[in-house]
């Protein structure tokens, strides 16, 4: 009887470890399947873009299929492309520390005007090395890094305002100005939190570090965009008010509430352009992609305006929230704020027009570190009751419903925004974080679908050894009730995602390079321009590639000790007709170039001999012809 007690509690133990919620069976119905058939030939209703975590890089699935589409380069070397090996994606990847291969990507976020999702570029964060990306979706391209100084972990981040004037970025870890070093336990005068807002040109998306704000030492974990109403604001969910610098689980969860920080970045705006700015020195690094050399340049930059908190007092207050805010969400109409406190057994949600109001009235609740806190109940709509356990994000439907994420009792769970009364709950498998629904963090959320992005994957899947793939989750929300309809994997973590009706990006997307537009400085827009030069040591092939050879594909007059840079251009223009290029024992990657582009790859010959070299992209029938010899001479 003991004995099947303990075994009883043990594999109950067992189940909850897995975060298996109760009564977990697949219950999926029989037209799940039709709902997420996308027929052979037939495309995607949505784009979808994922984050891929500690992989550095960005997924582009499609909806309803879960269907990977695309894995898209963008913190992290990769082989495949020869993306952060070829001399021109070099620099995308230089930061102020030097060269800086990787990342962990968190968030992201399609441009928008007037609130709604354009699909002109996307941007990303880079949550290790603070950095922000931009990818144009026209190619699908990262076409510039920014990294951000006095900024150590970049989680609350990149949040675009309405019309894309500024992507935002606050700081997860508060620390002093980069390059000074005080003892750790004097974190509570010495280190402070940063928010960046980045400036975004209108027609070509460049970024510029606008101003930064100095702010209290807090956590910044996730921020939103006012809207309508909220137009000019920016809300960050923040923690350890206890400004604790050890142990952070415990010492960062005593308070009953910690904040969010309301921002009114427009005044902050004007107080810049009013020449308030202070100037302080600053080190980072600006990568740009040149669409038409082919190549990135990288520029350190020394400087950036900021306003200290002194001058911060009618800029940003502080909102209560219980305990740990995760995720600060804007609903749709711009007029209700989620706050979704880790470790809450309720779900607050603030009306904006009570936080104004509270602000004209100064209805404040004394300050913290100098700046003022709101009254909880004065600016409070109201509480979601018992909504689960571990909320962390929402999102919206086009509806007036929520659908926010509860990490510890996995599961969705759909809530009315006006009435905050509970509709309906659905189990995710396992562990859920980000949500997504299309344009569900937009003035236009498109309904239809969920996406769950789960934590763990345990049993999903079949076995791969310990390490398992990432796991998400489709449900169809056009109904009362939530229905599972698929499971997919993903690429390294998944956080957050943009959904995006494809229509608005398809249509724009590029199909190849025009070779004429080409302004490489080592192009050959012809076979007839293919050559061979020497500076000293420096060779430089200018090389074509067409279906189906290499120009020139017998290379002499190399010896070893010579650094060779191979200039390969794809002369095919038509769409998907890449060429590889692969040489071997080259210590880089190999290239992929697509037709029109040219690209660089470096060898350093370090013995005598004869080396091939060919294209690793099957491209024709005689695609295994494709190749060629180069002979290496004694020094
Ligand atoms: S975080 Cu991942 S579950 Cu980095 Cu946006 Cu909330
Ligand atoms: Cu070109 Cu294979």
């Amino acid at each position: 009887m003991l004995k099947h007690t303990t075994l009883y509690l043990l594999s109950a133990i067992f189940l909850m470890a897995a975060c298996k919620p109760k009564g977990a069976g697949d219950a999926v119905n029989s037209d799940a399947a039709s709902k997420v058939y996308v027929a052979p030939g037939q495309y995607d209703e949505f784009y979808g873009f994922v984050s891929g975590g500690f992989s550095g890089q960005l997924s582009v699935y499609g909806f309803p299929s879960g269907r990977l589409l695309k894995v898209l380069p963008v913190f992290s070397q990769n082989p495949e492309t020869g993306y952060g090996y070829s001399e021109e994606t070099l620099p995308m990847l230089n930061t102020s520390h030097g060269f800086v291969p990787y990342d962990d990507l968190h968030h992201v976020q399609v441009s928008q005007t007037n609130g709604e999702m354009d699909g002109r570029w996307v941007f990303v964060n880079g949550n290790n090395t603070p950095r922000v990306a931009r990818l144009d979706l026209k190619t699908f391209k990262t076409v510039e890094i920014l990294e951000l100084p006095h900024s150590a972990g970049n989680h609350s981040s990149p949040f675009l305002t309405e019309n894309t004037e500024y992507v935002v970025a606050g700081t997860r870890f508060s620390v002093p100005d980069d390059g000074v070093e005080y003892p750790i336990h004097t974190y509570k005068d010495n280190f402070k939190g940063t928010i960046s807002f980045i400036g975004v040109d209108k027609e070509k998306g460049d970024m510029n570090i606008a101003f930064q704000l100095e702010v209290p030492a807090l956590n910044f974990d996730l921020s939103h965009s006012g809207k309508g109403p909220s137009s000019g604001w920016f809300f960050f969910s923040t923690y350890n008010t206890e400004k604790a610098y050890t142990l952070l689980e415990v010492n960062a969860s005593q308070r009953d509430k910690d904040f969010i920080m309301a921002v009114n970045w427009k005044k902050a705006e004007e107080m810049i352009k009013a020449g308030k700015g202070k100037k302080k020195p600053a080190k980072y690094a600006h990568n740009k992609w040149d669409e038409h050399k082919h190549s990135a340049t990288s520029e350190i930059k020394n400087e950036v305006l900021v306003l200290t908190p002194d001058q911060l007092k009618e800029v940003c207050y502080f909102i209560p929230c219980p305990k740990s805010p995760h995720g600060t969400d804007v609903d749709p109409s711009g007029e209700f704020i989620v706050g979704s406190g880790k470790l809450a057994a309720l779900l607050p949600v603030f009306a904006f027009s009570k936080i104004k109001k509270a602000i004209e009235n100064k209805d404040f609740d004394g300050e913290y570190d100098g700046f003022n806190v709101l009254k909880y109940e004065s600016v409070l709509h109201g509480e979601v009751e018992k909504p689960g356990l571990g909320p962390l994000h929402t999102e919206f439907d086009d509806k007036g419903n929520a659908y926010t994420s509860f990490f510890v009792s996995s599961e969705i769970v759909k809530w009315n925004v006006k009435s905050l009364e509970i509709l309906d709950r659905v189990p995710t498998y396992y562990s859920i974080g980000h949500l997504t629904v299309p344009g569900g963090d937009t003035k236009k959320p498109y309904g239809k679908y969920v996406v769950a992005y789960n934590k763990i994957t345990k049993d999903r899947y079949l076995p791969t050894g310990p390490e398992l793939t990432q796991s998400a989750q489709l449900y169809d929300i056009s109904g009362d009730k939530m229905q599972l309809l698929l499971d997919f994997p993903t690429i390294g973590e998944p956080h957050y995602s943009q959904i995006i009706p494809a229509s608005i990006i398809k249509d724009n997307s590029l199909k190849f390079y025009k070779i004429e537009e080409n302004q490489h400085p080592y192009v050959a827009k012809g076979e007839d321009q293919t050559k061979i030069t020497r500076e000293g040591n420096k060779v430089h092939v200018y090389m074509t590639l067409i279906r189906s050879h290499l120009t020139p594909d017998n290379i002499e007059g190399i010896r070893v000790g010579d650094e060779v840079y191979f200039h390969v251009t794809n002369l095919e223009q038509d769409w998907d007709l890449p060429h590889g290029f692969a040489i071997k024992g080259a210590n880089t990657a190999e290239l992929l170039i697509m037709p029109g582009e040219t690209q660089t790859l470096k060898w350093t010959p370090k013995q005598t001999g004869i080396t091939p070299f060919y294209c690793s992209d099957f491209c024709s029938a005689l695609h295994q012809e494709m190749s060629g010899y180069i002979r290496v001479s004694p020094a």
